[in-house]
């Protein structure tokens, strides 16, 4: 498997609880590595853009509420398999589903708020990192 990158969020709850380090150590020691990070306050537009996919969901609004509801910390993560050990390690969407461990059973309480974003696909993790980052911001190690 060759070395990816992918997006991850950490969500205004887990920023809240001051979990940034914690989960960010749980990349490194899995050896996925920081090649790029900001924290932002999303807006209604630039939350609703990321999340478009789910624009006719039921849950929508809530989700756009719930990620405009404080700071999040977007980073690129890469490594070998990136994309797939990244969504191991965060663990299923609902928290009560996620194995123990993960990052979502140990922060996260319910599926509204539920600690980590990751990219799901690599059409997703290209389109994801470029809806946050410029190229010049990207720092390979
Ligand atoms: P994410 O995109 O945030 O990494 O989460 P995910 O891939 O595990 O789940 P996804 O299906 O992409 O859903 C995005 C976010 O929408 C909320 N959601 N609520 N109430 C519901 O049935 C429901 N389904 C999804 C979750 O907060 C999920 O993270
Ligand atoms: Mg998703």
């Amino acid at each position: 498997m060759a070395t990816q990158r992918t997006l991850s969020i950490i969500k205004p709850d887990a920023v809240a609880k001051n979990a940034i380090g914690e989960i960010i150590s749980r990349f490194e020691k899995a050896g996925l590595k920081v090649v790029a990070a900001k924290m932002l306050k999303l807006d209604d537009d630039k939350a609703g853009g990321f999340y478009a996919e789910h624009k006719e969901r039921p849950f929508f609004k809530d989700l756009v509420g719930f990620m405009t509801s404080g700071p999040v910390v977007v980073q690129v993560l890469e490594g070998e398999d990136a994309i797939a050990k990244n969504r191991d390690l965060m663990g299923a969407t609902n928290p009560k589903e996620a194995a123990p461990g993960t990052i979502r059973a140990d922060f996260a309480e319910t599926i509204d708020a539920n600690a980590v974003h990751g990219s799901d696909s690599p059409e997703s993790a290209e389109r994801e990192i470029a809806y946050f980052f410029q190229d010049s911001e990207i720092c390979p190690r």
